[in-house]
């Protein structure tokens, strides 16, 4: 089984996202474990304070070095682990081909930054990868953690079924998925294109490949190689 361990001084953050959907029967069928860890619990002043003014000056707090090396020490005791990775806007974008490698781990401590940053003697002594996911900023790691978790967990083999198989996913194999289709086959005058209601299988497997070639040229031509 997979273990995450998520380090955040608002751990309410990610309570939500992972007792859902995918990711809950997940951890109901036994294929990972999530646990939320408040940093606030590993702070050693009588204060509680897990961040500091920065030397050198400047506005904004920097998270101390001893919360999180406590924290993450103690986790180190009950097992070893294969990554320790800092969720922070500077560090690899995010992509399919990371989530699908991180996948194949078995166990990794996430590290949520808040503040102007944390201490980088964290990052220079413990954090193994750096990640981001994508050109903007967010108030803290905890969201882009939740990003992370949940694309890498749907890849634990077991985890998806049949019908929900990350094999036709946009990205999986580099490109974007083609269009889908319900019931009603007509509405509003809106019709379902023929080909899909044909019963047509291999006409259909090239009408879907040929509209995936389409999606991705028009709207992401970076992904085509
Ligand atoms: Cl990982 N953290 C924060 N605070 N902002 C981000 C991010 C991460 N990735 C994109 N923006």
């Amino acid at each position: 089984m997979m273990q995450i361990d998520i380090i955040s001084v608002v751990p309410d953050l990610l309570q939500g996202p992972f007792s859902h959907s995918i990711l809950k029967r997940a951890h109901d069928k036994g294929l990972v474990n999530i646990d939320v860890h408040n940093l606030r619990d590993y702070a050693y002043n009588k204060h509680k304070s897990v961040d500091d003014y920065q030397y050198g000056g400047g506005s904004g707090m920097v998270m101390m070095i001893e919360p999180f090396a406590a924290c993450i020490e103690s986790l180190q005791e009950k097992r070893s682990y294969d990554e320790i990775i800092f969720m922070t806007p500077d560090g690899v974008t995010l992509n399919q081909s990371i989530s699908n490698e991180l996948s194949l781990r078995q166990s990794f401590i996430i590290l949520c930054g808040h503040y102007k940053g944390i201490d980088q003697r964290i990052r220079d002594h413990f954090v193994t990868r750096e990640i981001s996911i994508g050109d903007y900023v967010l108030s803290g790691g905890e969201l882009a953690a939740a990003v992370l978790a949940d694309s890498v967990v749907r890849l634990i083999p077991g985890v998806l079924s049949d019908e929900t198989s990350a094999l036709s996913d946009s990205f999986q194999d580099g490109m974007l998925s083609a269009p889908v289709y319900t019931r009603p086959a007509e509405f509003r005058g809106m019709k379902v294109p023929d080909i899909l209601l044909s019963g047509n299988t291999p006409e259909i497997e090239k009408w879907r490949f040929e509209q995936s070639i389409l999606r991705t040229q028009e709207r992401r031509p970076d992904l085509m190689k």
